[in-house]
């Protein structure tokens, strides 16, 4: 049978609106004071830029990015009318500058984009000519998993809550007004609805896309509602704030935040309120609204971690010692614990530590559950990339039976291992970007115990295994969320009467150096990144760095591997030993084995 031709009419309407939409670029440009001649060397600028789809999305100085957020718009319509469904955009160059931004592509089941698509993108964001740019919105708006009949515009369209729309969030940046407006824009010129969220941080939009199209409620204020409804479960307080035990160990004791003088601190601010009755207070540092604050600059999730420091403002180096604190990067999508000391320096309780936490405390209740669970029927696994310290790679692979696995670096293909290996999967980077993820199977076999352990009031096994129902609820299900990992990992404390995970196992030394190359393409990896397979005999020399340092220092634990970076123009050097005198040295060796092995290529 003959199917009908699909509905091509928002190829006009797209290339219409591009050309009155350059047009009006230059007049809001004039009207802002911009004489012409800047206003053409910014479209030169942005004509003669590769923009390529980094690790996590489009990202570069926010004045380049016009043209790329319109087209972004336009994507991000074209993914919407692919599935017949909602899809998002987040404007944010997350924890970079504040002079930077960029675009997160955000599919209909709440996560970034399908690798395969990222080309398509950049064939969008790049086209020279608006053949080329209808050439790849054509491809973005193939179907996807429905029939080609489905084609036919003429269909019923999908339910009310499915209906095709893009949402669209933006971080506290300055140019993010303008460049969400020309991500609006670009899906209005597509024909499809675009809705503005205004200020969100990033796993808030990821919620919401996943909510609408799963006929969840999705205001914000269901997003609060569900997390902090969470918490208050899996803490098991009535808003009275009454417990069952007599833990004194965190309550009456803020939880000092540092949100990165970004768009967490306002978000954080309501999550707060919400938690504040069942006894979770925030105490809320770096919250972008003081002269001297500047995005992501001395503070946040990044910094912290790189500098192993308290951050530079919001007083937290003269707080008591052992305060728990957290840090979040600008937009909230990560998320760095770590207990002050005497001597004003800081504990790190990084992404490896915080995955270690929630794997070991999902794996206890699995493990308590049984027999209502099957014994191995629900298996928990974590997914590292090549970054995770040795230490908690070996802690992991002694408690949870075995390794976890390693996957190249950015969220993406964490979230995809987890998924794919395990009924529950932990991801985290070490520089705090992760979640745990529940597959339907486990999520099913989770509640039909509950209803089983229920009837046969075998009230342990009710208690692990509403924790693991509660667990859920407190996890943002889309992607990795500070806000979510900060109440998961204070409800994980309470519950199990810790006072300090710091400690649980001893970091290995390590130290992350960048590397100004000429080319950084000519770097490959293999092995998910551990190992380099060009240029040619730079491998040989790492191992032989590794292995001169293992016998001098007699340290087994040397680690040493370089990777091309996804979002900055640097090769990134990685070492971990058991001393920093070690790792000093072995630095230096790897550095000058990448020179001499670039210079010979
Ligand atoms: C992006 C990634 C982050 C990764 C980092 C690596 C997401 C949401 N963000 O920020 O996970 O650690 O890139 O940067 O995936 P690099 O390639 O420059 O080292
Ligand atoms: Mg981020």
């Amino acid at each position: 049978m003959a199917t009908a031709p699909r509905d091509e009419s928002w190829t006009t309407s797209y290339a219409r609106e591009t050309v009155k939409h350059a047009r009006a670029v230059k007049t809001t440009a004039r009207e802002a004071g911009q004489d012409a001649s800047e206003t053409a060397a910014v479209a030169r600028e942005e004509d003669y830029i590769q923009f390529s789809y980094g690790t996590a999305g489009f990202r570069t100085i926010a004045r380049t990015l016009h043209s790329t957020c319109f087209r972004s718009g336009a994507f991000a319509a074209a993914r919407a009318m692919a599935h017949d469904a909602v899809t998002g955009i987040v404007i944010t160059a997350s924890h970079n500058p504040a002079a930077d931004n960029g675009v997160k592509l955000v599919e209909p089941n709440g996560t970034t984009l399908p690798m395969d698509l990222e080309r398509v993108a950049e064939a969008l964001a790049n086209g020279s000519d608006i053949d080329a740019q209808i050439e790849a919105l054509r491809q973005a708006s193939a179907p996807v998993g429905r029939g080609e009949e489905d084609a036919d515009e003429s269909e019923a369209p999908a339910s009310e809550h499915r209906r095709r729309r893009v949402l669209v969030a933006r971080d506290t940046r300055e140019s993010g007004e303008a460049l969400a407006n020309e991500a609006l824009a670009g899906i209005r010129a597509m024909g499809i609805d675009a809705v503005d969220c205004g200020e969100m941080t990033t796993p808030q939009l990821h919620y919401l896309v996943w909510a609408t199209n799963a006929g969840e409620p999705c205001a914000e204020s269901d997003y609060f509602a569900r997390l902090s409804s969470g918490y208050a479960a899996l803490t098991e307080r009535g808003d009275d704030g009454d417990d069952d035990g007599d833990d004194t160990t965190c309550d009456d004791v803020p939880l000092v935040i540092d949100c990165a003088d970004g768009v967490g601190a306002q978000k954080l601010k309501i999550l707060g309120d919400a938690v504040a009755a069942y006894g979770l207070k925030f105490d809320l540092r770096n919250r972008g609204d003081e002269v001297t604050s500047s995005l992501n600059d001395g503070v946040g999730a990044d910094y912290v971690q790189k500098a192993r420091t308290p951050p530079a403002r919001g007083e937290l180096s003269s707080l008591p010692p052992n305060t728990r604190c957290v840090s979040v990067d600008g937009d909230a999508d990560r998320l760095i614990y770590y207990e002050t000391r005497a001597d004003g320096s800081i504990d790190l309780f990084d992404g490896d530590k915080i995955a270690t936490m929630i794997a070991t405390y999902i794996k206890s209740l699995v493990d308590a559950s049984v027999p209502f669970l099957q014994p191995g029927s629900i298996r928990v696994g974590v997914v590292q990339t090549a970054y995770a310290n040795g230490a908690s790679t070996a802690y992991l692979t002694q408690t949870l039976g075995e390794a976890p696995a390693c996957v190249p670096t950015g969220v993406k293909h964490l979230h995809h291992a987890a998924e794919e290996l395990y009924d529950v999967g932990v991801y985290f980077e070490s520089n705090g970007h992760g979640t745990a993820i529940f597959s339907p199977k486990a999520s099913k076999a989770i509640e039909e115990a509950v209803v089983e352990a229920l009837m046969r009031r075998s009230m342990p096994h009710v208690e692990a295994l509403l924790a693991l129902t509660h667990v859920q609820r407190c996890i943002n299900p889309a992607v990795g969320d500070a806000m979510s990992g900060i109440l998961l990992v204070e409800a994980i404390i309470r519950r199990t009467r810790a006072r300090s995970y710091a400690h649980v196992y001893e970091d290995l030394a390590s130290k992350q150096t960048k590397a100004k190359v000429p080319d950084r393409a000519l770097v490959k990896t293999t092995n998910a990144e551990r190992e380099c397979s060009q240029p040619a005999g730079l491998q040989d020399a790492i191992n032989a760095a590794c292995a001169t340092a293992r016998a001098s220092f007699n340290d087994p634990h040397v680690r040493a591997f370089v990777r091309p970076s996804g979002t900055e123009d640097c090769v990134r050097i990685y070492v971990e030993a058991l001393t920093s005198e070690c790792v000093d040295a072995v630095t230096a060796d790897v550095s000058r084995a990448l020179d001499v092995a670039l210079a010979q290529s």
